[in-house]
């Protein structure tokens, strides 16, 4: 439930019932951060938002003694197809410690050797694709290639299941009615109230179907095959038992958290690629540290096998990431409520149950970050400088028992993949691009497109 903020001391109040959130509301948050400070509180149809990308008040929101993850609104709307799913799930539902305790072992660094082959397989998909984009001297649109290479991945590393993006002209079925649902959940958000949505609602229910049906069959090819406790995400959901009370989640759960994990597993890493290409696309000297560290590692082939302990070593490609996560960080919002009556930073007054909303792109812009924050620079990640800086500053991935737990399955798959692709291509910027970020809940360059051409040895 929405609760209203009362007027607080020293906090701006912008309202924008007269122009709404429009189809990019991040951005428009950004903007009013830009202009009103960090702190300011959203009025829309007398519903009101605190939002905040101070360090400080972020600190305090990450002490997990005074706050806990709050679904919001939005998060309520996806609520509406993946329920108790481990994302979307109230704290203390009991299915997130459940489905948490017996999945966390899927997620621990050292599970992602299991995943590397299957991770590895599918970025050969992507290249084989963007060979043929190379030969016919076609460009190739990033966004798109990234979302069929993170979708076929999490769907053969998550549950053996192949969505073979990479046949199809258009996106999977699957990715067009998951991103009708996520455009769903954000535009209800918008929502005069008294018009009639009857028509997107009804539309809205049968991608929600469809969503289902298609976990569905993927959790029926599984169950009857001998495959039923093979030790992917699916296999320890149907068979893995809570360390502490011994049972299994149940039927509906497992197709929660398959839907879950469907989503939240691609969404966001293919727009933090998609974002790291488009900056290595405009900074051809970093561009170039990108390939010697990785020409370093397969000097002597044009066709490497990247290991697990390789990808390991990709220390520059993986600040790239980080870089490209701090100035797009694709899931930019995470809301977190009081647990009890408390003062944010000595001087916000909140009651318990009452929500902040973090807006992560902008805590990533904060002066801590120095003079330049919008400017893209792998090097405020190096080790040194990551030691120097409150672990608070950089929040791509949440925060506390609530953050991500796919962030090392995210960040292997893209380092490994970005790191092949920088080795085999030279990137052009053919279409001049300007960035235009696209909103569907996640973040993504819209219409990003490159022409590719193979990388000799004296490139
Ligand atoms: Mn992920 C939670 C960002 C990749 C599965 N993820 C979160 C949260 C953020 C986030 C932020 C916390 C949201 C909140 O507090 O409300 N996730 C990302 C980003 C990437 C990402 C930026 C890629 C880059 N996430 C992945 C991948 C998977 C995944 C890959 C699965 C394979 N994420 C989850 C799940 C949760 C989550 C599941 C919910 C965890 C929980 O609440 O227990």
């Amino acid at each position: 439930h929405p609760q209203p903020v009362d007027t607080l001391p020293g906090v701006p109040v912008v309202d924008i019932t007269a122009t709404g959130p429009g189809r990019t509301p991040m951005q428009q948050i950004m903007e009013l951060m830009r202009r009103h400070g960090p702190v300011f509180v959203r009025r829309l149809h007398g519903r009101d938002t605190l939002f905040v990308s101070d360090l400080d008040l972020v600190t305090e929101l990450a002490d997990e003694r005074r706050f806990a993850k709050h679904i919001g609104p939005a998060l309520e709307n996806v609520r509406a197809f993946a329920a108790d799913g481990l994302f979307t799930a109230y704290n203390d539902e009991p299915n997130w410690a459940k489905a948490h305790d017996i999945l966390m072992p899927a997620f621990a660094l050292g599970s992602m050797r299991t995943y590397h082959p299957v991770m590895l397989k599918v970025a050969r998909r992507l290249v084989e694709a963007w060979d043929r984009g190379a030969r016919a001297g076609q460009p190739v649109n990033v966004p798109d290639d990234m979302t069929r290479m993170t979708l076929d991945t999490i769907g053969l590393a998550g549950f053996d299941y192949d969505f073979g993006s990479f046949e199809r002209d258009e996106p999977h079925p699957f990715v067009e009615s998951m991103v009708r649902c996520l455009e769903w959940s954000m535009t209800r958000l918008a929502r005069v109230p008294g018009e009639d949505h009857s028509a997107a609602d009804a539309a809205f229910h049968a991608d929600a179907d469809y969503l289902a049906q298609v976990v569905d069959e993927v959790i029926a090819a599984r169950t009857g095959t001998d495959q039923g406790d093979a030790q992917d995400l699916l296999g320890l959901m149907l068979s893995a038992e809570h360390p502490v009370d011994g049972t299994t989640l149940d039927t509906a759960n497992i197709r929660n958290q398959v839907i879950t994990f469907l989503i939240a597993g691609h969404e966001t890493t293919s727009g933090a690629m998609s974002f790291a290409l488009y900056y290595l696309a405009k900074h051809p000297a970093v561009l170039q540290l990108v390939q010697r560290e990785v020409d370093a590692l397969w000097a002597d082939t044009a066709d490497p096998e990247p290991t697990y302990d390789e990808v390991g070593r990709l220390t520059y490609t993986r600040q790239v990431l980080n870089e490209a996560l701090r100035l797009w960080p694709t899931a930019a919002a995470f809301s977190r409520h009081a647990l009890e009556d408390t003062v944010l930073g000595g001087r916000i007054p909140l009651g318990a149950g009452q929500a902040v909303t973090v807006i992560a792109p902008m805590l990533h812009r904060q002066p801590g970050w120095g003079d330049n924050p919008e400017l893209f620079d792998p090097a405020r990640f190096t080790p040194e400088a990551e030691a120097t800086r409150s672990v608070h500053a950089f929040k791509p991935f949440g925060t506390g028992e609530r953050a991500c737990i796919g962030r090392q399955f995210a960040l292997h798959e893209a380092t490994m993949l970005l790191a092949m692709l920088v080795h085999r291509y030279r990137l052009h910027d053919h279409a001049d691009y300007d960035l235009t970020v696209k909103e569907t809940l996640t973040l993504k360059p819209d219409g990003f497109t490159l022409t590719l051409t193979p990388r000799t040895p004296a490139d």
